[in-house]
């Protein structure tokens, strides 16, 4: 039963289980284009993706230690998922002198 006082406990607790309740991960966008990571360095938080699309002729990735996108063809897109609070360098696995850096906190 809802009594008035059970009414009362119930709205007062709602603002602590907002707080409680982790930030909706966010996504962010990486452009590969000149063979260059467009922005080349990302800030995020832990758990957010990170949507990578190429925009060159020639297939990219972006491979680090925590991640790999795999193969990224012309005009094709790869997500990876930023495991956990860091800081990210990442390359092309074909073209290593492109380099990004990703920071997560
Ligand atoms: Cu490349």
């Amino acid at each position: 039963m809802l009594t008035r006082r059970n009414a009362l406990t119930a709205l007062l607790s709602l603002p602590v289980l907002a707080l409680a309740r982790p930030a909706r991960a966010a996504t962010h966008q990486v452009a590969i284009k000149g063979f260059a990571f467009e922005p080349a360095v990302l800030d995020v938080a832990a758990g957010d993706t990170v949507v990578f699309t190429n925009g060159d002729s020639a297939p990219h990735t972006a491979s680090s230690s925590a991640f790999d996108t795999g193969r990224i063809n012309f005009e094709q897109s790869a997500e990876v998922t930023i495991p956990a609070a860091g800081t990210y360098d990442y390359t092309c696995k074909f073209h290593p002198m492109m380099k990004g850096r990703i920071v997560a906190r």
